[in-house]
């Protein structure tokens, strides 16, 4: 697919079922105007609709940046009246986050400010590089998170250290971002993409639905009480019990070879 501000590659690698997206304003640090919107939600559909591809890496062009947050120059002269009556960001906080069931990831390189920092904890996952910097500077526009960071924030590192991030609109480094559990791991920026590309392809190699039943399960803990999640996750658990899948998966280990997964 032929995109303006974003690329998309599917089979990143080697046949692997890893769709590649990566956002391309290097020059404006990757800033999310209402075009990389579109096509980014064009992009994520395009990926679920492929049945070929089972995980997604999102990343940024350039070394300097993931995403410098929204666009601020395309937000400056916006009239209030037209924030409230677009619903502004709404595509981004429900739509982005629901396109998908299928796992993906934000490889984060660089700055992830703003709405960069929101999107990238849409993801199931982050794996930062080493000179990664998130934050939620609004503040210092006269404004406030507007695509979830105040909630997705919060719910990762906690209300202290997500209430003074907001609050001074500071900058947290990958390896502060890494202990206080905002990534999974840092790694060498040289070795970022590698790294994303290669933990999508074991994903990308595990029987699909049960990759998909995994995530909605861990999400299920976000939304619900311990109670409820734990019934969810048991009526999934049985579900899957009834799969191809699980009946190869199964044979596969008692016979000693790799599964061959259906999907189903
Ligand atoms: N938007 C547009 N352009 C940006 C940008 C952004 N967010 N960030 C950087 N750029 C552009 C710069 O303008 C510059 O372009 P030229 O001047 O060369 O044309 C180019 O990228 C390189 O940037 P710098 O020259 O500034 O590079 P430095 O290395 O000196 O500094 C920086 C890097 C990341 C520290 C700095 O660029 C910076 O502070 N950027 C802004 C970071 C930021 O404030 N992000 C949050 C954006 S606001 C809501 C409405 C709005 C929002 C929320 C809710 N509601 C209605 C509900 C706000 C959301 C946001 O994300």
């Amino acid at each position: 697919m032929t995109f303006e501000t974003i690329t998309h590659e599917t089979n990143a690698q080697d046949n692997d079922g890893v769709t590649l997206i990566t956002l391309n304003r290097p020059k404006a640090l990757n800033a999310l105007s209402s075009v990389v919107l579109e096509e980014l939600i064009e992009a994520f559909a395009a990926f679920e609709a492929d049945d070929t591809q089972k995980c997604a890496v999102l990343t940024g062009s350039g070394e300097k940046a993931f995403a410098a947050g929204a666009d601020i120059k395309e937000m400056s002269d916006k009239p209030a009246a037209d924030f409230y009556l677009d619903d502004f960001f709404s595509k981004w906080t429900s739509h982005l986050v629901k396109a998908t069931r299928k796992p993906w990831i934000a490889a984060v390189n660089g700055f992830a400010l703003g709405g960069g920092c929101e999107l990238a904890m849409m993801a199931d996952f982050i794996i930062a590089s080493d000179n990664a910097k998130f934050g939620q500077p609004e503040i210092n526009l006269g404004v406030a998170p507007g695509m979830g960071g105040s909630q997705r924030l919060t719910r990762a590192i906690g209300k202290s250290k997500a209430m003074e991030m907001c609050l001074t609109g500071r900058m947290m480094g990958a390896e502060e971002a890494e202990r206080a559990n905002l990534v999974v791991r840092v790694v060498p920026q040289a070795d970022l993409l590698a790294d994303a590309l290669k933990t999508a392809a074991t994903i990308a190699g595990k029987p699909p639905m049960a990759a998909i039943a995994n995530k909605e399960m861990v999400n299920a803990a976000f939304e619900m009480t311990l109670e409820q999640g734990i019934i969810i996750e048991r009526r999934i658990f049985q579900i899957l019990t009834a799969s191809e899948d699980k009946a190869e998966g199964m044979a596969a280990f008692i016979e000693k070879r790799e599964g061959q997964w259906k999907g189903r």
